[in-house]
Protein backbone atom coordinates (compact mmCIF):
# COMPACT_ATOMS: atom_id res chain seq x y z
CA UNK A 1 0.00 0.00 0.00
CA UNK A 2 1.56 3.29 -1.04
CA UNK A 3 1.18 5.98 2.02
CA UNK A 4 1.15 9.85 1.67
CA UNK A 5 4.50 9.73 2.88
CA UNK A 6 5.92 7.14 0.29
CA UNK A 7 4.10 9.51 -2.07
CA UNK A 8 5.62 12.90 -0.57
CA UNK A 9 9.44 11.04 -0.34
CA UNK A 10 8.77 9.81 -4.19
CA UNK A 11 7.45 13.91 -4.94
CA UNK A 12 10.71 14.80 -3.34
CA UNK A 13 12.77 13.04 -5.14
CA UNK A 14 10.81 13.97 -8.75
CA UNK A 15 11.38 17.82 -7.46
CA UNK A 16 15.41 17.69 -6.72
CA UNK A 17 15.68 15.66 -9.93
CA UNK A 18 17.70 17.92 -12.47
CA UNK A 19 17.15 15.31 -15.42
CA UNK A 20 18.84 12.18 -14.25
CA UNK A 21 20.50 13.03 -11.04
CA UNK A 22 19.56 14.68 -7.90
CA UNK A 23 20.19 17.62 -5.61
CA UNK A 24 20.32 16.87 -2.09
CA UNK A 25 18.21 20.10 -1.74
CA UNK A 26 16.66 23.01 -3.75
CA UNK A 27 19.54 25.87 -2.93
CA UNK A 28 21.60 24.94 -0.25
CA UNK A 29 22.72 22.40 -2.41
CA UNK A 30 22.60 22.72 -6.00
CA UNK A 31 25.08 20.14 -7.48
CA UNK A 32 25.21 16.70 -7.40
CA UNK A 33 26.92 15.19 -4.53
CA UNK A 34 28.71 11.58 -4.16
CA UNK A 35 27.05 9.99 -0.93
CA UNK A 36 24.12 11.53 -0.92
CA UNK A 37 23.18 9.66 -5.13
CA UNK A 38 24.06 6.61 -3.74
CA UNK A 39 21.61 6.74 -1.23
CA UNK A 40 19.08 8.30 -3.01
CA UNK A 41 20.33 5.98 -6.04
CA UNK A 42 18.94 3.10 -3.72
CA UNK A 43 15.84 4.89 -2.71
CA UNK A 44 14.58 5.29 -6.24
CA UNK A 45 15.79 1.39 -6.67
CA UNK A 46 12.41 0.76 -4.61
CA UNK A 47 10.51 1.76 -7.59
CA UNK A 48 12.36 2.52 -10.39
CA UNK A 49 15.33 0.45 -11.55
CA UNK A 50 16.58 2.58 -14.76
CA UNK A 51 16.27 5.55 -12.64
CA UNK A 52 18.10 4.44 -10.11
CA UNK A 53 20.94 3.54 -12.33
CA UNK A 54 20.82 6.94 -14.13
CA UNK A 55 21.79 8.44 -10.68
CA UNK A 56 25.01 6.19 -10.48
CA UNK A 57 25.81 6.87 -14.47
CA UNK A 58 26.05 10.94 -13.22
CA UNK A 59 27.92 10.34 -10.73
CA UNK A 60 30.44 8.26 -12.88
CA UNK A 61 30.54 11.42 -15.67
CA UNK A 62 32.74 12.79 -13.17
CA UNK A 63 35.12 10.41 -12.08
CA UNK A 64 38.37 11.32 -12.97
CA UNK A 65 41.22 9.77 -15.35
CA UNK A 66 42.52 8.16 -11.92
CA UNK A 67 39.60 6.89 -10.71
CA UNK A 68 38.55 9.02 -7.91
CA UNK A 69 35.10 10.11 -7.62
CA UNK A 70 34.53 13.67 -6.42
CA UNK A 71 32.47 14.80 -4.10
CA UNK A 72 30.71 17.14 -5.53
CA UNK A 73 30.02 16.90 -9.25
CA UNK A 74 28.85 20.90 -11.01
CA UNK A 75 26.78 19.33 -13.73
CA UNK A 76 25.18 22.86 -14.21
CA UNK A 77 26.02 26.31 -12.61
CA UNK A 78 24.49 27.84 -9.89
CA UNK A 79 25.39 30.49 -7.93
CA UNK A 80 23.51 29.79 -4.31
CA UNK A 81 27.04 27.29 -2.83
CA UNK A 82 30.29 28.37 -1.83
CA UNK A 83 32.56 27.33 -2.76
CA UNK A 84 31.66 26.76 -6.21
CA UNK A 85 33.87 25.46 -9.51
CA UNK A 86 35.90 28.11 -9.52
CA UNK A 87 37.05 27.66 -6.34
CA UNK A 88 38.08 24.21 -6.55
CA UNK A 89 39.92 25.06 -9.77
CA UNK A 90 39.77 20.96 -11.21
CA UNK A 91 40.58 20.44 -14.42
CA UNK A 92 37.58 18.03 -14.81
CA UNK A 93 35.78 17.98 -18.45
CA UNK A 94 32.35 18.07 -16.19
CA UNK A 95 33.72 20.65 -13.45
CA UNK A 96 34.24 18.88 -9.94
CA UNK A 97 35.47 19.37 -6.20
CA UNK A 98 39.08 17.73 -6.15
CA UNK A 99 38.00 15.62 -2.94
CA UNK A 100 35.88 12.56 -2.48
CA UNK A 101 33.41 11.33 -0.12
CA UNK A 102 32.25 7.73 1.90
CA UNK A 103 31.76 5.29 -1.16
CA UNK A 104 28.49 3.83 -0.66
CA UNK A 105 28.48 3.44 -4.57
CA UNK A 106 29.17 -0.35 -4.59
CA UNK A 107 26.47 -0.50 -2.27
CA UNK A 108 24.03 1.36 -3.80
CA UNK A 109 25.13 -0.69 -7.06
CA UNK A 110 24.64 -4.33 -5.47
CA UNK A 111 21.48 -2.66 -3.89
CA UNK A 112 20.40 -1.95 -7.47
CA UNK A 113 21.21 -5.09 -9.10
CA UNK A 114 19.48 -7.68 -6.41
CA UNK A 115 16.57 -6.73 -7.84
CA UNK A 116 17.21 -5.15 -11.57
CA UNK A 117 15.98 -8.03 -14.34
CA UNK A 118 18.22 -8.58 -16.91
CA UNK A 119 17.89 -6.25 -19.50
CA UNK A 120 19.61 -3.87 -17.23
CA UNK A 121 23.09 -5.78 -16.89
CA UNK A 122 25.20 -4.03 -19.47
CA UNK A 123 24.58 -0.78 -17.77
CA UNK A 124 25.24 -2.54 -14.23
CA UNK A 125 28.87 -4.30 -15.61
CA UNK A 126 29.58 -0.59 -16.93
CA UNK A 127 29.02 0.34 -13.29
CA UNK A 128 31.05 -2.05 -12.12
CA UNK A 129 33.97 -1.04 -13.81
CA UNK A 130 33.44 2.62 -12.69
CA UNK A 131 33.52 1.38 -9.25
CA UNK A 132 36.00 -0.95 -9.41
CA UNK A 133 38.72 1.87 -10.59
CA UNK A 134 36.83 4.18 -7.61
CA UNK A 135 38.49 1.47 -5.34
CA UNK A 136 41.57 0.58 -6.55
CA UNK A 137 42.14 4.84 -6.15
CA UNK A 138 40.96 4.37 -2.52
CA UNK A 139 43.80 1.99 -2.01
CA UNK A 140 46.75 3.31 -4.19
CA UNK A 141 46.32 7.12 -3.82
CA UNK A 142 44.91 7.14 -0.26
CA UNK A 143 46.97 4.17 1.24
CA UNK A 144 49.88 4.06 -0.58
CA UNK A 145 52.23 2.14 2.10
CA UNK A 146 49.58 -0.39 2.48
CA UNK A 147 48.48 0.06 6.20
CA UNK A 148 45.24 -1.46 5.67
CA UNK A 149 43.40 2.16 6.29
CA UNK A 150 42.13 4.87 3.46
CA UNK A 151 43.67 8.43 4.63
CA UNK A 152 40.85 11.23 4.41
CA UNK A 153 42.64 14.79 3.74
CA UNK A 154 39.78 16.61 4.09
CA UNK A 155 36.49 16.79 6.99
CA UNK A 156 34.26 17.22 3.69
CA UNK A 157 35.61 13.90 2.54
CA UNK A 158 34.07 12.28 5.94
CA UNK A 159 30.87 13.72 5.27
CA UNK A 160 30.46 14.55 8.95
CA UNK A 161 32.15 18.17 8.02
CA UNK A 162 32.53 20.00 12.04
CA UNK A 163 32.11 16.03 13.91
CA UNK A 164 33.76 16.70 17.42
CA UNK A 165 36.38 14.19 15.72
CA UNK A 166 38.48 17.14 13.80
CA UNK A 167 38.63 18.98 16.52
CA UNK A 168 42.11 17.95 17.20
CA UNK A 169 43.70 17.44 14.06
CA UNK A 170 42.35 20.63 13.01
CA UNK A 171 44.30 22.69 15.69
CA UNK A 172 46.74 22.00 13.11
CA UNK A 173 45.17 23.53 10.58
CA UNK A 174 45.81 27.37 9.93
CA UNK A 175 42.66 29.35 9.58
CA UNK A 176 44.76 31.63 6.51
CA UNK A 177 43.19 31.56 3.15
CA UNK A 178 44.02 33.04 -0.17
CA UNK A 179 40.11 32.72 -1.35
CA UNK A 180 38.00 35.29 0.02
CA UNK A 181 35.56 33.15 1.59
CA UNK A 182 31.71 33.81 0.90
CA UNK A 183 29.17 31.31 2.61
CA UNK A 184 25.85 30.86 1.17
CA UNK A 185 24.93 28.17 3.54
CA UNK A 186 23.83 30.49 6.43
CA UNK A 187 21.50 32.62 3.82
CA UNK A 188 19.60 29.54 3.76
CA UNK A 189 20.23 28.08 6.97
CA UNK A 190 20.28 29.13 10.78
CA UNK A 191 23.68 29.69 11.89
CA UNK A 192 23.34 28.13 14.92
CA UNK A 193 23.17 24.62 13.24
CA UNK A 194 25.86 24.99 10.97
CA UNK A 195 30.08 25.15 11.20
CA UNK A 196 31.26 28.21 12.10
CA UNK A 197 33.65 31.18 10.40
CA UNK A 198 36.60 29.78 12.16
CA UNK A 199 36.03 26.10 11.22
CA UNK A 200 35.01 27.06 7.19
CA UNK A 201 38.38 28.94 7.28
CA UNK A 202 40.28 25.97 7.72
CA UNK A 203 38.11 24.14 5.32
CA UNK A 204 38.91 27.02 2.49
CA UNK A 205 42.44 26.28 3.95
CA UNK A 206 42.65 22.97 2.97
CA UNK A 207 41.35 23.33 -0.24
CA UNK A 208 43.79 26.29 -1.21
CA UNK A 209 46.45 24.08 -0.25
CA UNK A 210 45.48 21.08 -2.44
CA UNK A 211 44.28 23.03 -5.71
CA UNK A 212 47.96 24.62 -5.42
CA UNK A 213 49.62 21.10 -5.58
CA UNK A 214 47.43 20.40 -8.84
CA UNK A 215 45.39 17.93 -6.74
CA UNK A 216 48.40 15.81 -7.30
CA UNK A 217 47.18 12.11 -4.89
CA UNK A 218 50.41 11.90 -4.15
CA UNK A 219 51.64 15.82 -3.05
CA UNK A 220 48.55 16.17 -1.08
CA UNK A 221 48.90 13.11 1.01
CA UNK A 222 52.81 14.37 1.70
CA UNK A 223 51.50 17.96 2.39
CA UNK A 224 48.07 17.51 4.40
CA UNK A 225 48.37 18.89 7.65
CA UNK A 226 44.83 17.20 8.36
CA UNK A 227 45.61 13.65 7.62
CA UNK A 228 43.13 11.22 9.21
CA UNK A 229 42.23 7.42 9.26
CA UNK A 230 38.19 8.08 9.40
CA UNK A 231 36.32 5.24 10.89
CA UNK A 232 33.14 5.81 8.64
CA UNK A 233 34.72 6.13 5.54
CA UNK A 234 37.06 3.09 6.09
CA UNK A 235 33.73 0.70 7.08
CA UNK A 236 32.00 2.13 4.36
CA UNK A 237 34.91 1.28 2.05
CA UNK A 238 35.40 -2.59 3.36
CA UNK A 239 31.33 -2.58 3.71
CA UNK A 240 31.66 -1.57 -0.20
CA UNK A 241 34.38 -4.00 -1.50
CA UNK A 242 32.49 -7.00 0.25
CA UNK A 243 28.84 -5.85 -2.18
CA UNK A 244 31.78 -5.51 -5.04
CA UNK A 245 32.75 -8.92 -4.54
CA UNK A 246 29.31 -10.42 -4.55
CA UNK A 247 29.13 -8.29 -7.81
CA UNK A 248 32.09 -9.71 -9.63
CA UNK A 249 30.62 -13.30 -10.61
CA UNK A 250 28.02 -11.47 -12.94
CA UNK A 251 29.01 -8.41 -13.34
CA UNK A 252 33.02 -8.23 -13.05
CA UNK A 253 35.66 -8.53 -15.23
CA UNK A 254 37.00 -12.38 -15.45
CA UNK A 255 39.76 -12.37 -12.32
CA UNK A 256 38.58 -9.01 -10.82
CA UNK A 257 37.37 -10.91 -7.38
CA UNK A 258 41.25 -11.32 -6.77
CA UNK A 259 42.09 -8.27 -5.70
CA UNK A 260 38.82 -7.12 -4.30
CA UNK A 261 39.61 -10.27 -2.20
CA UNK A 262 43.43 -8.48 -1.58
CA UNK A 263 41.69 -5.58 -0.70
CA UNK A 264 39.43 -6.88 1.49
CA UNK A 265 41.70 -8.41 3.80
CA UNK A 266 44.28 -5.77 3.96
CA UNK A 267 41.15 -2.94 5.04
CA UNK A 268 40.02 -6.07 7.32
CA UNK A 269 43.01 -5.57 9.24
CA UNK A 270 42.90 -1.98 9.68
CA UNK A 271 39.45 -1.61 10.34
CA UNK A 272 39.94 -3.80 13.31
CA UNK A 273 42.66 -1.99 14.52
CA UNK A 274 40.50 0.97 15.10
CA UNK A 275 38.78 -0.77 18.23
CA UNK A 276 39.70 1.30 21.27
CA UNK A 277 39.49 -0.47 24.23
CA UNK A 278 39.53 2.64 26.72
CA UNK A 279 36.32 3.84 24.92
CA UNK A 280 35.17 0.23 24.10
CA UNK A 281 34.23 1.75 20.74
CA UNK A 282 35.47 1.68 16.94
CA UNK A 283 37.34 4.89 16.78
CA UNK A 284 39.04 7.57 13.82
CA UNK A 285 42.61 7.75 13.98
CA UNK A 286 44.90 10.84 13.77
CA UNK A 287 47.39 9.73 11.92
CA UNK A 288 50.06 12.53 12.02
CA UNK A 289 49.73 12.38 15.89
CA UNK A 290 49.76 8.20 15.50
CA UNK A 291 47.02 8.67 18.04
CA UNK A 292 42.92 7.16 18.42
CA UNK A 293 40.52 10.23 18.34
CA UNK A 294 38.89 9.49 21.64
CA UNK A 295 34.93 10.73 20.29
CA UNK A 296 32.41 8.04 20.09
CA UNK A 297 30.05 9.16 17.15
CA UNK A 298 27.89 7.52 15.29
CA UNK A 299 29.95 6.46 12.76
CA UNK A 300 31.69 4.07 15.47
CA UNK A 301 29.23 1.76 14.77
CA UNK A 302 29.62 1.41 10.79
CA UNK A 303 31.77 -1.37 10.98
CA UNK A 304 28.68 -3.44 11.93
CA UNK A 305 28.46 -3.18 8.19
CA UNK A 306 31.23 -5.74 7.57
CA UNK A 307 32.62 -9.10 8.88
CA UNK A 308 35.32 -7.16 11.25
CA UNK A 309 33.65 -6.99 14.75
CA UNK A 310 33.85 -10.80 16.53
CA UNK A 311 30.76 -11.63 18.74
CA UNK A 312 32.06 -9.82 21.96
CA UNK A 313 32.14 -6.64 20.51
CA UNK A 314 29.12 -6.95 18.39
CA UNK A 315 27.38 -7.67 21.78
CA UNK A 316 28.57 -4.50 23.27
CA UNK A 317 27.56 -2.32 20.89
CA UNK A 318 24.58 -4.11 20.88
CA UNK A 319 24.06 -3.11 24.18
CA UNK A 320 24.99 0.43 23.75
CA UNK A 321 22.29 1.19 21.41
CA UNK A 322 19.93 -0.33 23.20
CA UNK A 323 20.87 1.91 25.93
CA UNK A 324 21.06 4.92 23.63
CA UNK A 325 17.54 4.29 22.30
CA UNK A 326 16.10 3.70 25.41
CA UNK A 327 16.08 7.93 26.36
CA UNK A 328 15.52 8.99 22.26
CA UNK A 329 13.35 7.73 20.18
CA UNK A 330 14.70 9.21 17.37
CA UNK A 331 17.85 6.83 16.19
CA UNK A 332 21.10 7.48 16.68
CA UNK A 333 22.66 10.84 17.30
CA UNK A 334 25.93 11.68 15.48
CA UNK A 335 28.13 12.37 18.16
CA UNK A 336 27.23 10.68 21.70
CA UNK A 337 24.97 12.95 24.23
CA UNK A 338 27.47 13.17 26.83
CA UNK A 339 30.63 13.32 24.91
CA UNK A 340 32.76 16.69 24.71
CA UNK A 341 31.92 18.74 21.83
CA UNK A 342 28.75 17.55 21.52
CA UNK A 343 26.18 19.94 20.50
CA UNK A 344 22.74 18.71 19.43
CA UNK A 345 21.57 21.20 16.87
CA UNK A 346 24.61 21.80 15.31
CA UNK A 347 25.17 19.56 12.18
CA UNK A 348 27.62 16.84 12.70
CA UNK A 349 28.12 17.25 16.35
CA UNK A 350 24.89 15.87 17.89
CA UNK A 351 22.01 15.76 15.30
CA UNK A 352 20.66 12.62 13.76
CA UNK A 353 21.15 11.55 9.86
CA UNK A 354 18.39 9.31 8.70
CA UNK A 355 20.95 7.98 6.25
CA UNK A 356 23.34 7.22 9.40
CA UNK A 357 20.12 5.17 10.99
CA UNK A 358 19.79 3.53 7.77
CA UNK A 359 22.98 2.38 7.84
CA UNK A 360 23.34 1.48 11.50
CA UNK A 361 20.46 -0.79 10.80
CA UNK A 362 21.63 -2.40 7.78
CA UNK A 363 24.71 -3.34 10.40
CA UNK A 364 22.49 -4.43 12.80
CA UNK A 365 20.50 -6.77 10.98
CA UNK A 366 24.11 -8.26 9.04
CA UNK A 367 24.97 -9.26 12.70
CA UNK A 368 21.66 -10.59 13.38
CA UNK A 369 20.49 -7.84 15.83
CA UNK A 370 17.22 -7.71 13.83
CA UNK A 371 15.12 -6.37 16.95
CA UNK A 372 16.96 -3.27 17.84
CA UNK A 373 17.32 -2.83 13.41
CA UNK A 374 13.69 -2.60 13.14
CA UNK A 375 13.76 0.14 16.25
CA UNK A 376 15.73 2.16 14.83
CA UNK A 377 13.84 2.19 11.42
CA UNK A 378 10.68 2.43 12.89
CA UNK A 379 11.61 5.50 15.12
CA UNK A 380 13.38 7.20 12.10
CA UNK A 381 10.21 6.62 9.64
CA UNK A 382 8.02 8.07 12.62
CA UNK A 383 10.65 10.90 13.38
CA UNK A 384 10.03 12.05 8.95
CA UNK A 385 6.46 11.17 9.68
CA UNK A 386 6.26 13.94 12.34
CA UNK A 387 8.57 16.36 11.79
CA UNK A 388 8.84 15.70 7.77
CA UNK A 389 12.06 15.06 5.19
CA UNK A 390 14.45 17.45 6.74
CA UNK A 391 18.25 17.58 6.54
CA UNK A 392 18.33 16.04 10.37
CA UNK A 393 16.75 15.69 13.70
CA UNK A 394 17.65 17.46 17.18
CA UNK A 395 18.65 13.48 19.20
CA UNK A 396 16.70 15.71 22.10
CA UNK A 397 13.74 16.52 21.07
CA UNK A 398 13.30 15.04 17.25
CA UNK A 399 13.05 18.33 15.72
CA UNK A 400 13.78 18.86 12.35
CA UNK A 401 16.58 21.00 10.93
CA UNK A 402 18.46 22.28 8.70
CA UNK A 403 17.48 22.03 4.98
CA UNK A 404 13.88 20.82 4.23
CA UNK A 405 12.71 18.30 1.52
CA UNK A 406 15.47 16.64 1.61
CA UNK A 407 16.67 13.88 -0.86
CA UNK A 408 18.67 11.30 1.01
CA UNK A 409 15.93 11.58 4.12
CA UNK A 410 13.49 11.11 1.18
CA UNK A 411 15.24 7.88 -0.02
CA UNK A 412 16.04 6.79 3.51
CA UNK A 413 12.28 6.73 4.39
CA UNK A 414 11.44 4.50 0.83
CA UNK A 415 14.24 2.42 2.04
CA UNK A 416 12.91 1.66 5.65
CA UNK A 417 9.12 1.71 5.10
CA UNK A 418 9.85 -1.20 2.69
CA UNK A 419 12.24 -3.22 4.93
CA UNK A 420 9.52 -2.58 7.69
CA UNK A 421 6.81 -3.77 5.21
C1 LIG B 1 29.96 19.80 1.96
C2 LIG B 1 25.08 17.31 0.80
C3 LIG B 1 26.26 17.35 1.78
C4 LIG B 1 26.45 15.99 2.50
C5 LIG B 1 27.41 16.10 3.67
C6 LIG B 1 26.97 17.24 4.55
C7 LIG B 1 26.92 18.55 3.75
C8 LIG B 1 28.51 19.94 2.39
C9 LIG B 1 28.30 21.32 2.99
O1 LIG B 1 26.01 18.41 2.69
O2 LIG B 1 28.23 18.87 3.31
O3 LIG B 1 30.13 18.58 1.28
O4 LIG B 1 28.51 22.29 2.26
O5 LIG B 1 27.95 21.45 4.17
O6 LIG B 1 27.82 17.35 5.65
O7 LIG B 1 27.43 14.89 4.39
O8 LIG B 1 26.92 15.05 1.59
O9 LIG B 1 23.91 16.87 1.46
Amino acid sequence: MTTDLTSQAKAILAANDRGGYTVPTHGLYPFQWNWDSAFVAMGFATYDIDRALSELEHLARGQWADGMIPHIIFHAPSDTYFPGPEIWGTRHRVPTSGITQPPVFAIALKFIADRADPSFAPRIRALFAVVDAYHRWFAKARDPHGAGLVATLHNWETGRDNSPEWDIPFARVPQTTTTVIRRRDTGHVDASMRPTDADYRRYIHLVDLYRDLGWSPAAMFAAAPFRIADIGTNAILLAAEEALLALAPDHGLAGSGDAIRTRITRLSQGLAALWNADKAWFLSRDLIAGEAIPVRTSAGLLPLLTGVPNAARVGHLQAEVAAHLASAAFGIASTLPGESGFEPKRYWRGPVWAVMNWMIAEGLARHRCTGLAERIRKDTVAAIGRQGFGEYFDPLTGESLGGEAFSWTAATYLLMSEALA
